[in-house]
C-alpha cells in the first residue's frame, strides 16, 4: 500500500527524485550538525493512514469525530515523552522547533517586553531574537555572545541581563559546540526575575541520556526539534512542570495560538522516536556521537584546521576557515563535490556575509547511526584535508574514493 512501486506507477518524477535523494543518503557523508537517518519504523509511522486525520485540540477533547487512535497516538507520545526526558507536561504538538518556541515566547511575552537570547552571529537561532525573524521584530531584544575562548561568559550574560531585565532568557543554540549550564542560566533568570526557557533542539538526545545537563530540573520551559540528535521525525516539543504548563497556558499557544491541526502521522513517529531512545542502545548511540565529535575534532586539529574553542563538549564542530583564506561557502561546495556534506557557518566575530561566511560547522549525529566510530574520523579528517588543504585533482579524486570506502561500510536503508 505504501510501496515505492505504487508510487513509481502514478507518480514517476516524484518517486525518481526520492529515489535519487535516497541513493545520496547512502553515497555521502553526511555532516550536517542538525540532520539524523532515521528508523525504518519512524518512517512507517510517518507514511500511514494518520497523515488523513484532523485532530484540533488535544486528547479527549478534540474538536473532531473520529479521534479514537489519534488519542492512543498522542497519549502514547505524551507519556513516552515525560518519561524519557524526566518530565511532568509535554506538548507534542509543535510542527517545528521553531513553532515551538514561538509559541512559548507568546505564552511568556506581550509584544514590545524584552527578550534575551544568544545572538545569531555567536550560535543563537533565529527564534532566539534575530531581526529577520518575528521575534526580533515583536520583542525588545537583548543579546549575548560568547567570549574570544568560545564559551558562554556567564557573569557576562548576567550583567546584561541585570541592564536589560528581560522577562525571558533562553538558554541554548544551533552552533555553540560547548556544554550549557542550565542551572547557572536559572541563577541568573531569578536574580532578575526572568522566566527561563532552554532550547535544547540540538542536544535533546544527549540531554535525555546523561551525554549532557538536563535542563528540565531548571528551566521553566524547555524546548525541542525531534530530528536532531533524538533522531525521530521532523517536528518539536515543549516540556514543563504542570504547574508552569497551566501558568502560562502553554497548550493554548500551541493550539490554538500558533497552529492549526496537529500533524498525527508525525506524532506518531515522534512516538516510536520516543521508544527507540528509552532503549539502552541509544545511550550508547548518544555517548558515541560526542566521542566521535571530539575525535574528528582532534583528528581536523592535528592536520592544521583551527577548530573554534578548541574542540567540543557535543556533537558538533565549529571549523574556522579564515585563517586558512577560505570561505564557508566555498568549501561546502568544494567538500560537496568529494561526497562530503556540511553546512556554511558563521564563526563568532565573522565580518563575511552569512551567504559566504568565514566557516562550517559539522556534527556527528548522522554519521554515528551509521555505524561509524573513533577511528573512522581520521579517515574523515583526511578527506577533509584533501578537499580543502591540497585541493588538486587528485587529491579530490582521493577523497571521493575514501568516502565511498566508508560509505559502503556502513550501508544506509540498504
Ligand atoms: N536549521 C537548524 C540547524 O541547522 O541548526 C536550526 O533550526
Amino acid at each position: 500500500m505504501y510501496s515505492y512501486d505504487t508510487l513509481y506507477a502514478q507518480d514517476p518524477e516524484i518517486a525518481l527524485a526520492i529515489s535519487g535523494e535516497q541513493d545520496r543518503e547512502h553515497s555521502h557523508l553526511e555532516l550536517i550538525a542538525s540532520e539524523n537517518f532515521v528508523s525504518p519504523a519512524v518512517m512507517a509511522a510517518m507514511g500511514s493512514c494518520l497523515t488523513n486525520k484532523y485532530a484540533e485540540g488535544y486528547p479527549g477533547n478534540r474538536y473532531y469525530g473520529g479521534c479514537t487512535y489519534a488519542d492512543i497516538v498522542e497519549n502514547l507520545a505524551i507519556e513516552r515523552a515525560k518519561k524519557l526526558f524526566e518530565c511532568e507536561y509535554v506538548n507534542v504538538q509543535p510542527h517545528a522547533g521553531a513553532q515551538a518556541n514561538s509559541a512559548v515566547e507568546a505564552a511568556i511575552l506581550k509584544p514590545g517586553d524584552t527578550m534575551m537570547g544568544m545572538d545569531l552571529n555567536s550560535g543563537g537561532h533565529l527564534t532566539h531574537g534575530s531581526k529577520a525573524n518575528l521575534s526580533g521584530s515583536i520583542y525588545n531584544i537583548a543579546s549575548y555572545g560568547v567570549n574570544e575562548s568560545g564559551y558562554i561568559d556567564y557573569d557576562e550574560v548576567l550583567r546584561i541581563a541585570k541592564e536589560a531585565r528581560p522577562k525571558l532568557i533562553i538558554a541554548g543554540a544551533s552552533a555553540y559546540p560547548r556544554a550549557i549550564d542550565f542551572r547557572k542560566f536559572r541563577e541568573i533568570a531569578d536574580e532578575v526575575g526572568a522566566y527561563l526557557m532552554a532550547d535544547i533542539a540540538h542536544i535533546s538526545g544527549l540531554c535525555c541520556t546523561g551525554e549532557h545537563m538536563s535542563p528540565i530540573p531548571y528551566a521553566h520551559v524547555t524546548t525541542s526539534t525531534t530530528h536532531k540528535s533524538l533522531r525521530g521525525p521532523r517536528g518539536g516539543m515543549i516540556m514543563a512542570s504542570n504547574e508552569i504548563a497551566e501558568k502560562v497556558k502553554l497548550n493554548k499557544a500551541i493550539f490554538p495560538g500558533m497552529q492549526g491541526g496537529p500533524l498525527v502521522h508525525v506524532i506518531a513517529a515522534k512516538a516510536v522516536c520516543y521508544k527507540e531512545a528509552l532503549q539502552p542502545s541509544f545511550k550508547e548511540y548518544a555517548r558515541q556521537i560526542r566521542k566521535n565529535a571530539a575525535a574528528l575534532g582532534q583528528a581536523l586539529m592535528d592536520r592544521g584546521f583551527t577548530v573554534f574553542s578548541n574542540g567540543t563538549d557535543n556533537h558538533l564542530l565549529l571549523i574556522d576557515l579564515r585563517p586558512a583564506g577560505i570561505t564557508g561557502k566555498d568549501a561546502e561546495n568544494r567538500l560537496d563535490q568529494a561526497g562530503i556534506t556540511c553546512n556554511k557557518n558563521a564563526i563568532p566575530n565573522d565580518t563575511a556575509s552569512k551567504s559566504v561566511t568565514g566557516g562550517i560547522r559539522l556534527g556527528t549525529p548522522a554519521i554515528t547511526t551509521r555505524g561509524c566510530v573513533e577511528k573512522d574520523m581520521e579517515t574523515i579528517a583526511e578527506c577533509i584535508k584533501l578537499v580543502l588543504f591540497e585541493n588538486t585533482p587528485a587529491s579530490i579524486e582521493q577523497a571521493s574514493k575514501m568516502v565511498n570506502e566508508l560509505t559502503e561500510k556502513y550501508p544506509l536503508y540498504r
